[in-house]
């Protein structure tokens, strides 16, 4: 009797590109793991256009009173530097990884709506390029990547720009929902039969989770982008103050989808998180059903904190005491996963592969973002501090430090999978080392800046800020060291693609399905799968005489 299983779904059900080689084949694709890798580039194109906008940003604001720029210029630059890093770079990353792995881990050949992956990802292609399309039309959306109304009311902003923002957005929103669906669906109908949905690797948990959280937020932004539309194309006031709208309206509905977004953008990544750091630590997770279960606990919170961006409107001291509190709470769940990951290092046998150090600099970077999210939870503090650069500060350290960690992290780590050869480890050093250090020396002085009154989303500040040449210049400084880091990421790619070391099936020694067949995979993904009683079938597999606990 032969140990595996045959795959679930009839071969000959796979859609399969008309022609299979040739950029033809990458257009017409609707293989998931060719969608994938369209959502990396097209996520790696945004990174370098959005890492030269904060180039342009940090030139600027190297020295007070510099005039590198005009104050109109910043306003674009620094707009669509914000709403690229979000929207066309880590959502598609994130996405991305997802769209690859997620089949491969639950051991399907395809996401369950193989046209629907490849609508999802072309419309979100198509958004981007309407937003980047306003720069040829005259002018780039300048109001933040948070548009704030009224200042992105017709009124006060009659440039094109906004118009673009606003299309362009909803447009990337449809993409992020068809792929949500399409996760749902996929995790929900296309798993392996012996699998139970407390076997699945906790990256698949946290996309899933997500997906829902997509689900509740992206149609509230819609919403709220039509209206805007609505009031600018067809002179309807409702965030026009001045003609009985309400500006804070559009601060409610924009903050009921960006709270939750925030969250959108950090799950995946502690999926990530979960996987590699258990693989490198030659341990199996520490607190698995806390780390999945308190994932949904945390999504649904995160709908429930919004107003603690709005704190400085003058609400009641109740609704702020309420909204204070929901937000501490969120942290609480959040600061036990930390734990977890520590735990599950506590006693391994850790190797410091690249993948690995981009791990624990991660739980380094996140905490401290968390520890200064936590500072804004507390309604005087956040008086003091908002509108301020400790905010930018702050929000860095949970994007770039947490988020863009752990996607350089999954890149390193699945690399050899999706191309058959290893990223090069010694590049690859050069990249964590100089990234975390121009990282730091960049954001950890916002803290200061911010704390001394140095105030964001403006284009420069006078000399007498204390300290602020000082500071800012080690800023600006370490933004360059994060440019040298991701040319030599670049290059990584590049080269380790054409001639990095070759990986076979499964070069790290991991457990999840996807390393059960070879770098990179065939069209079917599988041929045949292990058998799969624990979360840790290839464990199991190699390991017959210590198999992990049966769970079915
Ligand atoms: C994935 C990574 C990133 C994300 C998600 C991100 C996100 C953002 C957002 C949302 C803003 C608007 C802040 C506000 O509301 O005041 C912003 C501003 C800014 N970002 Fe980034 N960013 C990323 C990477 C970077 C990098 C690599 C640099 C390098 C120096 C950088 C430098 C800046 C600067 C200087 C500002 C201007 C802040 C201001 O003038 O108020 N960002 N970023
Ligand atoms: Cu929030």
């Amino acid at each position: 009797m032969s140990l595996y299983q045959p795959i679930p779904e009839p071969k000959d059900e796979l859609p399969s590109p008309k022609r299979s080689t040739g950029l033809l084949s990458w257009f017409s694709s609707v293989d998931h793991k060719q969608i994938a890798i369209m959502y990396m580039l097209l996520a790696l194109f945004f990174f370098i256009i959005g890492g030269l906008e904060a180039m342009v940003i940090r030139i600027q604001l190297s020295m007070p009173q510099s005039g590198f720029v005009t104050p109109q210029t910043y306003s674009q630059i620094f707009t669509m530097h914000g709403t690229t890093m979000i929207f066309l770079v880590l959502m598609p990353s994130l996405i991305g990884l997802g769209t690859y792995f997620v089949p491969m881990m639950i051991g399907a050949n395809e996401m369950a709506f193989p046209r629907l992956n490849a609508f999802s990802f072309w419309i979100t292609c198509l958004g981007g390029f309407v937003l980047y399309f306003s720069f040829f039309a005259g002018n780039a959306p300048n109001a933040g990547w948070f548009n704030y109304a009224p200042l992105s009311e017709k009124p006060y902003t009659a440039n094109i720009g906004i118009d673009y923002y606003v299309i362009g957005l909803s447009i990337t929103g449809i993409g992020s929902i068809g792929a949500a669906l399409n996760f749902i669906t996929t995790v929900l109908t296309r798993r392996a039969k012996q699998m139970k949905l407390n076997m699945l690797p906790l990256f698949v948990w946290m996309v899933l989770v997500n997906s829902f959280l997509i689900l509740g937020a992206f149609p509230l932004l819609n919403s709220g982008l039509f209206m805007l539309l609505i009031d600018r194309q067809l002179d309807a006031h409702f965030f026009v103050p001045s003609t009985g709208g309400s500006a804070l309206v559009w601060q409610h509905i924009f903050w009921s989808f960006g709270h939750p977004e925030v969250y959108i953008l950090i799950l995946p990544a502690w999926g990530v998180i979960s996987e590699v750091i258990p693989v490198f630590s030659r341990k199996p997770i520490f607190g698995y059903a806390f780390v999945a279960v308190s994932s949904i606990a945390i999504g649904l919170l995160s709908f429930g904190v919004w107003m603690h961006h709005m704190f400085a409107i003058g609400m009641s001291n109740t609704v702020n005491a309420f909204f204070g509190a929901s937000s501490l709470l969120i942290g609480v769940p959040t600061g036990v996963k930390v734990i977890n990951w520590i735990a599950t290092m506590y006693k391994g046998s850790i190797r410091f592969t690249v993948a690995m150090l981009f791990c624990l600099l991660f739980l380094i970077n996140f905490t401290i973002g968390g520890l200064s999210g936590i500072s804004f939870a507390l309604v005087p503090v956040d008086w003091q501090l908002t509108d301020s650069y400790y905010v930018v500060a702050h929000l860095h350290y949970v994007f770039l430090g947490g988020t863009a960690f752990a996607v350089f992290a999954g890149v390193y780590y699945w690399f050899p999978k999706m191309t058959g050869r290893f990223l090069s480890e010694k590049l690859g050093k050069w990249h964590v080392w100089l990234f975390v250090t121009g990282f730091n020396m960049t954001f950890l002085v916002q803290h200061l800046l911010g704390i001394f009154g140095m105030p964001r989303r403006v284009y420069t500040y006078m000399d007498d800020l204390p300290y602020g040449f000082l500071l800012n210049g080690i800023s600006s400084a370490g933004a360059v060291l994060m440019f040298i880091a991701v040319a030599i990421f670049l290059w990584n790619l590049y080269i380790s693609y054409k001639k990095g070391k070759k990986a076979g099936p499964d070069p790290w020694n991991a457990w999840t399905l996807e390393w059960a067949t070879t770098s990179p995979p065939t069209l079917q993904n599988f041929k045949e799968l292990p058998p799969i009683h624990s979360r840790r079938p290839l464990w199991d597999l190699k390991h017959p005489e210590n198999q992990d606990k049966r769970l079915n």
